[in-house]
C-alpha cells in the first residue's frame, strides 16, 4: 500500500513541476540574505496565502511566521544575543522551538514542559545567547505535524567570528508538501497510514518555499550552501553531479571537509549540512541536482544553470574550508559515564511490546523501552547529574528509519552497529537505520527536561517521544 501511495504522490509532483517549469522561474541564491530580518524580532505565526506552486496554479493557503513561508531568516554573529517576540495569530496553541540550539532550556519552546504553550492571541519572549555558530532553523513545537506541515519554519543563521571566504552564502530550506489538485494543503493531518509508516510524504518538493527550476551560478564560484530539511518526514539524497560538493558542517556543527559517501548529500528530516560548492561547470553548463534517496523515486531538484558570461575565476577558490570548532564539551566514555539504552519499537511491522493494546487504541503506535509518550505521564525517561558524560545506545527493531532528535545539546556519534565511527560527527538529529544501533555519547552539562524524540513529526505525534533529565 505504501509504494501505491508514493508512486501516485510521485506522478502528481511532477505534474506540478512539468507545468512550472514552462514559467522557468528563476530563484535567485543569496536573497534571503539580503532579507534577514533584523532583532529584536516579532515572529508571528498566523495564516498566509502564499504562490508555493507558481503562477500558473492557485495561490496556496498556509500557515507562515509574518507571513512568509519559510520564516524570516533570522542571521546573528556567534555570541550575540538573539531576542525574538513570538505572538500567535493562530486559532491554536503555540510555540518556538529553536532547533540544534543549545540554550536555557526555558527558552527551549516545548509545551508543558518548558513553557506554557502560547494561546491564540497570546505572546512569549524569547531570549538566549547564540553560543555555537551553524546553521541552525525554529519551529513550533506544538500540534507539529500540521503547524509545520502548513509552513511553519524558519533558519537561523549563526555567522562564525570569521567565517570561511566564499563568494556566496545561500541558505535552502527544503520542504516537502502534500498538496491537493486544486493547490490546497491536504488536510489529513493526524490520520491514515503515515502515522504508523513512514510519516507524511508530500507530493511537491520545494526550495525557500516555490517550486524551484533553475538557480542562476557563475563559472568558478564558490557558494556556501547551507542545506536545512523542514520536512516532516522525507530524507534527501542530493546528488550534485560533477560539482562534488565539500561537507564542512553537518546540524550546525564543523566537521573535517569530506566529499560524501557515494556522491550523495543525504539529509534526514530536521537535520542540517553546510557545503562548499565550487561552481566548476563551463559557462553555459546546466547540471542537475537529483533526489536520489529512493532509488525507485528519483526526480529532479533542481538545475544549476553557469551564467555563459566570463568566469568568475578559471580555477577554484585556494581557501581554507574549514570552520572552527564550537566551545562544546568533550564526552569522557570510561567508568564514570552513565549508560543508557534506548530500544525504538512499533510501527508497521515491527516488533510491538507487550501490553500495548490499549495505547494501540488510543493511537499510540510507537514506543521507547516499551512506552508512548502517553505512556510516561510527566516522568523522564532516566535523569542524568549534571556535568556527566551521558552514553546512550539506541536500538531500532522497527521497520523504519528514524532521525531521533535530542533537544539542548549537541552529541558525538560512537559507533553504528557497534563499529567505531570514525569521522566522530557531532549532531542533534541522528538518522537511525532499520534494525540498525547507534550509540552517542555527550556531556549533559546544562541543567532541565530535555526533549528526546523522533522527528518524523507523524511518529512523536503517535508515541516516539521522551524527555530526560539533568539535574
Ligand atoms: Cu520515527
Amino acid at each position: 500500500m505504501k509504494g501505491q501511495f508514493m508512486k501516485s504522490a510521485i506522478s502528481r509532483r511532477g505534474l506540478m513541476g512539468s507545468a512550472l517549469a514552462a514559467g522557468a522561474m528563476t530563484l535567485l541564491p543569496g536573497g534571503r540574505l539580503a532579507g534577514a530580518a533584523p532583532l529584536p524580532l516579532t515572529l508571528t505565526a498566523g495564516p498566509a496565502t502564499l504562490p508555493i506552486i507558481g503562477d500558473k496554479w492557485p495561490d496556496t493557503k498556509v500557515w507562515a511566521y509574518n507571513g512568509v513561508a519559510p520564516g524570516p531568516e533570522i542571521r546573528v554573529r556567534q555570541g550575540d544575543m538573539v531576542r525574538v517576540l513570538a505572538r500567535n495569530n493562530l486559532e491554536q496553541p503555540t510555540t518556538v522551538h529553536w532547533h540544534g540550539v543549545r540554550l536555557p532550556n526555558a527558552m527551549d519552546g516545548v509545551p508543558d514542559l518548558t513553557q506554557a504553550a502560547i494561546p491564540p492571541g497570546g505572546e512569549f519572549s524569547y531570549e538566549f545567547q547564540a553560543v555555537d555558530a551553524g546553521s541552525f532553523w525554529y519551529h513550533p513545537h506544538v500540534n507539529t505535524s500540521e503547524q509545520i506541515g502548513r509552513g511553519l519554519s524558519g533558519a537561523l543563521i549563526v555567522e562564525e567570528k570569521e567565517p570561511v571566504k566564499v563568494d556566496r552564502d545561500v541558505t535552502w530550506i527544503i520542504d516537502d508538501w502534500l498538496l491537493r489538485d486544486t493547490g490546497q494543503i491536504d488536510d489529513s493531518f493526524g490520520r491514515g497510514m503515515s502515522m504508523s509508516h513512514g510519516g507524511r510524504i508530500g507530493n511537491t518538493v520545494t526550495i525557500n518555499g516555490r517550486i524551484p527550476t533553475e538557480i542562476a551560478v557563475k563559472s568558478g564560484e564558490r557558494i556556501r550552501l547551507r542545506l536545512i530539511n523542514v520536512a516532516n518526514a522525507r530524507t534527501f539524497g542530493l546528488d550534485f553531479g560533477k560539482l562534488a560538493p565539500k561537507i564542512i558542517a553537518l546540524d550546525s556543527q564543523p566537521v573535517t571537509p569530506h566529499e560524501p559517501a557515494n556522491g550523495r548529500v543525504v539529509i534526514a528530516a530536521a537535520q542540517r549540512v553546510d557545503l562548499i560548492i565550487d561552481m566548476t561547470g563551463a559557462p553555459g553548463e546546466k547540471i542537475q541536482v537529483i533526489d536520489n534517496y529512493f532509488s525507485r523515486q528519483t526526480y529532479e531538484l533542481v538545475t544549476i544553470s553557469h551564467d555563459e558570461g566570463k568566469p568568475l575565476r578559471e580555477s577554484p577558490l585556494d581557501a581554507p574550508i574549514a570552520l572552527p570548532r564550537n566551545p562544546l564539551p568533550e564526552p569522557v566514555v570510561d567508568d564514570q559515564a552513565r549508560r543508557e539504552l534506548i530500544v525504538l519499537s512499533g510501527g508497521a511491522m515491527g516488533r510491538m511490546p507487550p501490553g500495548v493494546d490499549k495505547y494501540i487504541q488510543q493511537g499510540q503506535y510507537w514506543f521507547l523501552n516499551d512506552l508512548p509518550s502517553k505512556g510516561r505521564a510527566d516522568e523522564p525517561i532516566f535523569t542524568v547529574k549534571k556535568g556527566q558524560t551521558c552514553v546512550i545506545g539506541l536500538v531500532n527493531e522497527t521497520g523504519w528509519e528514524h532521525p531521533m532528535h535530542l533537544h539542548g545539546f549537541a552529541f558525538r556519534v560512537l559507533s553504528r552497529n557497534g563499529k567505531p565511527n570514525m569521522r566522530g560527527e557531532w549532531l542533534d538529529t541522528v538518522l537511525i537505520g532499520r534494525q540498525e544501533t547507534v550509540e552517542l555519547a555527550f556531556v549533559a552539562d546544562n541543567p532541565g527536561d530535555w526533549m528526546f524524540h523522533c522527528h518524523i513529526l507523524e511518529h512523536v505525534a503517535t508515541g516516539m517521544g521522551c524527555f530526560l533529565r539533568v539535574a
